[in-house]
């Protein structure tokens, strides 16, 4: 049987005089709530009004709309059950083939600032997600629409088969309504279910499967990704991402976004191997990044704050590398990293800065532990204040100071960065003990031929013993940015004023685990 009689309710009325219009020439009879009729008839469409259609007003300022046994019913019986038939025949029911419905918006609603409880549950749709859920459950014979971004392929199905849609289409826009309805349903509980303090008395989230991922950790391991990670980064071309690829981009693209200067991160495992900056030459940064460890690299992750260009892709092909990401590329460099089949180009797009407001969720053990993002490098304003040594730090030590509390953000705990106002020299990384990062620090540093002295070393939380402040002493370097507040401090200060080294304190530690 072909689609007869539609119901159409939408607070969202892109693309529904168009979309309508086309259900009219299939000959289909037209119901429709006080907004949406409005607006029909005036694109010239013959329209039923539902209260004229049920014999009942819409009541209570339009709260009481759709919610009848006419349209309910219309929509829920099943139309191979004799029992049914009989009913919906005694009961003047006909069937509705086809609702097309989206909600009050209740997400922009409350996402507005200064909204009022009033406001807030004047928004929270009864009627629609009502209509939605019955003819969702009957998938069998009923068509429901939400998004107005399926309206064409609704009318290409039709066009395809004589005026209906197949089962496998119904069933597919079934699913998305059950998951738009727990998505707004979970909005509405996350706001109205806010404890004193602002937290949340639940944690709802619904997120839409984006794609299957190849495998997780290890091939054994299955994964899959969620939600609307391909807004936030484009892939331009390369092989399909993997489940450590988007561990590393997330990493990578936090990193660059705390640098102003134009500058150039190395990633590997989610730890950066080399950070460079230079305001003339990206070439530049490219060099001073990857000459903190040249082996690392191979197969890691290079982000850069600017469009990459032509020059630094050039010198990046020449060494394997599994992740690109910027925020745009010179056609140029396009050009020559197309070249490189498997490799995987990323474009970061603005859409992350607003995804990054959300907090990092991370499974547990029976749930979700839920956590505001450490979102910028804290401790720095004021930084001349913090000076707890005898000696004030150089200018230039000032601001390698800055750059190094930057890059050690971004480093596993326990973490410890040596470097210079425009690079890093060595980086030790998620080690179980402070000293042994230091130690993996300074190693790299040789090994990459780096003097040390003169540099400045930050740690991502404080020295507990002076030992790892003196191994950096010995080590070359004379300058130190630490967040303080060991109860040993005073023995610290001592060995930095014993042997000239300027230090600040942030009051601030980064870790990251
Ligand atoms: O207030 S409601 O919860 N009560 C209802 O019975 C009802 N039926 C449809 N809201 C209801 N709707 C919603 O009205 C739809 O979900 C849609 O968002 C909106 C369309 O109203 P109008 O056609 O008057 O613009």
């Amino acid at each position: 049987m072909s689609i007869q009689r539609a119901l159409l309710s939408v607070s969202d009325k892109s693309g529904l005089a168009e979309f309508a219009k086309e259900l009219h020439e299939f000959g289909v009879q037209l119901l429709s709530t006080g907004g949406t009729a409005k607006a029909l008839r005036e694109a010239g469409l013959p329209v039923t009004d539902v209260s004229d259609y049920t014999g009942a007003p819409e009541l209570f300022e339009g709260r009481v709309k759709t919610l009848h046994p006419k349209v309910h019913g219309g929509l829920l019986h099943k139309r191979d059950d004799k029992e049914h038939l009989a009913q919906a025949t005694k009961h003047d029911i006909p069937p509705i083939d086809l609702v097309v419905v989206n909600l009050y918006p209740f997400e922009e609603t409350v996402a507005k600032e200064g909204v009022t409880l009033a406001e807030a549950i004047e928004n929270i749709d009864i009627g629609g997600p009502s209509m939605l859920r019955s003819a969702a459950k009957n998938y069998a014979h009923v068509t429901v629409v939400t998004d107005p971004g399926d309206y064409a392929r609704v009318i290409d199905e039709m066009k395809d088969h004589d005026g209906n849609t197949t089962l496998g289409f119904r069933e597919e826009l079934a699913v998305k309504v059950f998951h738009r309805t727990s998505e707004y349903d979970g909005a509405i509980s996350n706001f109205l279910g806010k404890c004193e303090d602002g937290t949340r008395c639940t944690y709802t989230v619904s997120l839409p499967l984006d794609r299957e991922l190849r495998y997780g950790d290890n091939p054994h391991q299955k994964a899959a990704l969620y939600g609307d990670f391909s807004s936030c980064f484009s892939q331009l071309q390369g092989k399909e991402l993997s489940y450590t690829n988007i561990l590393d981009i997330e990493a990578a693209a936090d990193l660059i976004l705390d640098f102003v200067r134009p500058t150039i991160g190395i990633l590997k495992h989610t730890n950066p191997c080399g950070v460079g900056q230079d305001d003339d030459d990206l070439r530049e940064a490219w060099k001073k990044a990857f000459e903190t460890d040249r082996q690392a690299p191979f197969g890691g992750v290079i982000v850069c704050n600017r469009p990459l260009t032509e020059g630094v892709a050039r010198i990046i092909s020449e060494i394997f590398t599994d992740v690109i990401i910027a925020p745009d590329y010179e056609p140029e460099a396009r050009a020559v990293l197309q070249k490189k089949k498997n490799l995987r180009l990323m474009k970061l797009n603005e859409a992350y800065l607003s995804a990054k407001k959300a907090p990092l969720l991370r499974s547990c053990p029976g749930g979700l532990m839920v956590m505001d993002r450490d979102h910028t490098a804290l401790g720095l304003d004021d930084l001349e204040s913090k000076v707890v040594s005898k000696r004030p730090p150089t200018e230039e030590e000032m601001r390698a100071m800055r750059f190094a509390w930057r890059v050690v953000k971004h480093v596993k705990s326990n973490a410890i960065v040596y470097a210079r106002a425009d690079r890093t020299l060595g980086i030790g990384a998620g080690q179980m003990s402070r000293v042994d990062s230091s130690r993996i620090a300074v190693w790299k540093a040789e090994e990459a031929g780096l003097p040390l002295d003169g540099s400045v070393i930050a740690s991502d939380a404080m020295f507990p013993f002076a030992d790892g402040l003196k191994a950096a002493i010995d080590a070359g370097a004379t300058a130190c940015i630490q967040p303080g507040g060991s109860i040993r401090d005073e023995e610290v200060i001592a060995a930095a004023d014993e042997a000239g080294l300027a230090m600040v304190f942030t009051g601030h530690r980064h870790f990251r685990h």
